[in-house]
């Protein structure tokens, strides 16, 4: 028996490859609607710790595209966890948590939650989350609680809310942080 998922969702890898601009890096692996079909997927694939270091996966809704662009996007931002100091295992867990989260729809906010990535970086490998409306404080803040709860994230962790349109504006720069939990 398939258990249905309240949305199908699409997996993206973007591999890192310094001959090709970054939409030529994004590649659409596999979409899914049942709990099975997700399950079959993640045994299949390598894990963030596995991939080439510097390659992002990316688990949107179907329809939205992991891009700041993208018109289910644009309007919205990312909660971000910057994972530098915890090893490998965490980065692995983390982004199963989250992508669990995301799947299973269980806070009251999942229509708020466009997709989530995973960027491995030496320095400084970071998972996020993108919501639709950054202007939404309420639910911005509502959606970081959840996720610290859900993800398990110790409280030396800082959750950092970013909006797309200021992360567009300033590729090299720092980001500014609107929100923090
Ligand atoms: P990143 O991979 O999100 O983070 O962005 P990083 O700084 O930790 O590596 C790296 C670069 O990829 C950006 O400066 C952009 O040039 C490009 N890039 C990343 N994203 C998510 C987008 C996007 O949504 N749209 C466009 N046009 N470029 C992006």
């Amino acid at each position: 028996p398939h258990h249905p998922l309240q949305n199908e969702w699409t997996l993206w890898y973007l591999e890192i490859d310094r001959t090709k601009n970054w939409e030529e890096m994004l590649h659409e692996v596999f979409t899914f609607n049942t709990v099975e079909n997700f399950w079959s997927l993640i045994h299949h694939i390598k894990t963030p710790s596995e991939i080439k270091m510097g390659s992002d996966y990316c688990l949107f809704k179907k329809g939205i595209r992991p891009m700041w662009e993208d018109e289910a996007n644009v309007k919205g931002g990312r909660w971000v966890i910057n994972i530098n100091k915890i090893n490998k295992n965490s980065l692995d867990n983390i982004w199963l948590d989250t992508m669990m989260m995301l799947i299973g729809e269980s806070c009251e906010c999942s229509q708020e939650l466009c997709g989530a990535v995973v960027n491995t970086r030496i320095k400084n490998s970071k998972i996020s989350i993108w919501t639709a409306n950054g202007s939404d404080e309420a639910a911005v803040l509502e959606i970081g609680g959840k996720l610290r709860d859900g993800l398990h994230i110790d409280s030396s962790y800082e959750l950092r809310y970013q909006l797309h349109t200021d992360n567009m504006a300033n590729s090299k720069s720092v980001v500014k942080t609107i929100y923090t939990c």
